[in-house]
């Protein structure tokens, strides 16, 4: 398989530790969602967008592959941008029905980057594809490259991924991809709605346990990336739906009191005590909009599935 250019701006060991630090100092303690995407969480999440209960992949393909003509149409022309690509399957109808000049995934895991590129780079052999492996949330500006140079740019954010964050992030977040991708530019972004508890919290915990299985390899991965000794098993996964804010919570629960050592520190959990694992907030197609408009977003056009499940909004600056 052809592989394809890779810029490496991965966070360094010692922010990671500092990071985590901040987080198991928090009240519930929380750790950033991006540490779920080591190489076997990345797996495991391709494994959960399998999984019958969690519908949110297949209806957002299905949308995409219906509508990329009027889609490609809307964005118009510019190298297209992708924020947390992970396998970068949603993109093959834009890629067919847009021809950009470049395709740019970012993404956290760089294996699994640098396989994605290689095999879209097959299948789109008159796009070139450039990958950039990063912690996007963070990233002010992306590195000077031929392919960037004088372009227009547009955005792709498929998954709801925007939900892994708390509003205030998220507007912070939607500000920052504004700058990034500069004047002029377009976002397209999926989110999921609310939907009845029972089907969220299934989504979020399957019957199979991949679910559970992709929140308890953070702490294996803390483990091996910073000198943890963390007992997986000693923790009870939940995913529980807040509907005061408009949020599933999934978190690993001590299941006694235990004393963890993790970045050279340690920490005690009493039994029951949560450690946030993520947080996938839910958004009307309203309260989006107005986030979105919060962060200098107007909206532009927007699709829906049939059911109502969840919503493509194209966004313009
Ligand atoms: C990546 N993100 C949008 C997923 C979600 O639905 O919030 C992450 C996820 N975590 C567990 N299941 C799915």
């Amino acid at each position: 398989m052809r592989t394809c250019p890779l810029i490496d701006l991965h966070p360094e060991t010692a922010d990671m530790a500092a990071l985590v630090t901040d987080g198991m100092e928090q009240r519930p303690r929380q750790l950033p969602a991006w540490l779920l995407y080591d190489a076997q969480g990345s797996r495991l999440f391709e494994a959960i967008c399998a999984q019958p209960e969690y519908t949110l992949t297949r209806v957002e393909t299905a949308l995409l592959e219906q509508r990329a003509p009027e889609l490609a149409a809307s964005l118009g022309k510019g190298v297209l941008v992708e924020f947390g690509a992970g396998s970068a399957r949603k993109v093959a109808p834009l890629l067919r029905a847009l021809q950009p000049p470049a395709y740019v995934p970012l993404d956290i895991s760089a294996d699994h980057l640098a396989a994605a590129c290689a095999e879209l780079q097959a299948e789109h052999p008159s796009v070139p594809v450039l990958g950039i492996c990063c912690d996007y949330s963070r990233l002010q500006r992306l590195p000077d490259h031929p392919l960037l140079a004088g372009q227009r740019l547009l955005g792709f954010y498929p998954g709801s991924s925007l939900g892994n964050f708390t509003p205030a992030e998220a507007r912070r977040l939607l500000g920052q991809f504004a700058r990034l991708l500069g004047p002029g530019s377009r976002l397209l972004i999926g989110i999921d709605q609310p939907k009845p508890a029972a089907r969220l919290e299934a989504a979020y915990d399957d019957a199979a346990g991949v679910s559970a299985a992709f929140a308890r390899n953070l702490l294996v991965r803390l483990n091996r990336d910073l000198d943890g000794d963390f007992d997986p098993s000693a923790f009870e996964y939940q995913a529980r739906w807040e509907a005061e804010h408009s949020r599933i919570a999934m978190a690993l629960i001590s299941r006694r009191r235990q004393r963890v050592r993790l970045a050279g520190r340690s920490w005690t959990f009493e039994p029951g005590e949560q450690l946030i694992t993520e947080y996938s907030l839910k958004y009307t197609p309203e309260a989006f909009t107005a986030l979105a408009a919060a962060a200098g977003w107007r909206p532009r056009c927007r699709w829906s599935d049939p059911a109502g499940d969840l919503s493509l909004h194209l966004l313009e600056q």
